[in-house]
C-alpha cells in the first residue's frame, strides 16, 4: 500500500471531471487500498479519486467512529435526493484548516459498485449522506468552497496559495 499526494486547491486538476472505472480489477483494487491509506493517514473521513489526481469515479469514505467500516463506491450516481435540505459544516483534505456552512439535501440514495464489482445501493442521511454529496462533487471537479460567496472564495484561495509559498507563517 502507499500513501497518496493530496491535490490542494486552488489546483486546476481538482476541476477535471472523472471518467466511469471501465473494470474493477487489480489496478482499481490497488488504486482503492492506496485512497483508503491515505483518508486514514489524513484523519479524512472521505477521499474521492479526483484528489489524488487519478479522473476515474472512485470514493472511499468511512465515517464510523471506530474507523473501521470503509465503503467503496465505483461509479456511484444519487438516484434520489430529498428535497428537504440542511446546511452543514464542512472540511475538506484539499482544503486543508477551512470549514464553513454548505446546504445539502438531507437523504440520498446512491448506486454503486464495490471493489470487487458487485453493485450496492446505499440509503443515507446525516455526516454519510453529506460525505457522499460531498465526494460526489469532487468527481465532477466541484470543491465545496464553490458554494461560498466569491469573497469568502477568493479569500480561501490567497490563504492557500499564501500557505503553499511560505508553509510556516500562513
Ligand atoms: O473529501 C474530502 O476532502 C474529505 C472530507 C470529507 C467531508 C468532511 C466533512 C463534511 C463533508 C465531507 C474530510 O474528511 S474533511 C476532514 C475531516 O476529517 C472532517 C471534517 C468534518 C467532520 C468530520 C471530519
Ligand atoms: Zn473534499
Amino acid at each position: 500500500m502507499a500513501l497518496l499526494p493530496i491535490l490542494c486547491y486552488p489546483d486546476p486538476r481538482l476541476h477535471t471531471v472523472a471518467k466511469p472505472v471501465q473494470a474493477a480489477d487489480a489496478r482499481i483494487r490497488q488504486l482503492v487500498a492506496d485512497m483508503l491509506e491515505t483518508m486514514y493517514d489524513a484523519n479524512g473521513i472521505g477521499l474521492a479519486a479526483t484528489q489524488v489526481d487519478v479522473h476515474e469515479r472512485v470514493v472511499v469514505i468511512d465515517t464510523s467512529e471506530e474507523r473501521d467500516q470503509p465503503m467503496v463506491l465505483i461509479n456511484p450516481e444519487i438516484v434520489w435526493a430529498s428535497e428537504d435540505k440542511q446546511l452543514n459544516d464542512e472540511g475538506c483534505l484539499s482544503v486543508p484548516g477551512i470549514y464553513d456552512g454548505v446546504e445539502r439535501s438531507t437523504a440520498v440514495r446512491v448506486t454503486a459498485l464495490d471493489e470487487h464489482g458487485q453493485s450496492r445501493t446505499i440509503e443515507a442521511e446525516g455526516l454519510l449522506s453529506v460525505c457522499i454529496q460531498h465526494e460526489m462533487d469532487h468527481l465532477l471537479g466541484k470543491v465545496f468552497v464553490e458554494y461560498l460567496s466569491p469573497l469568502k472564495r477568493n479569500r480561501i484561495k490567497t490563504k492557500m496559495l499564501k500557505s503553499r509559498r511560505d508553509p510556516v507563517r500562513a
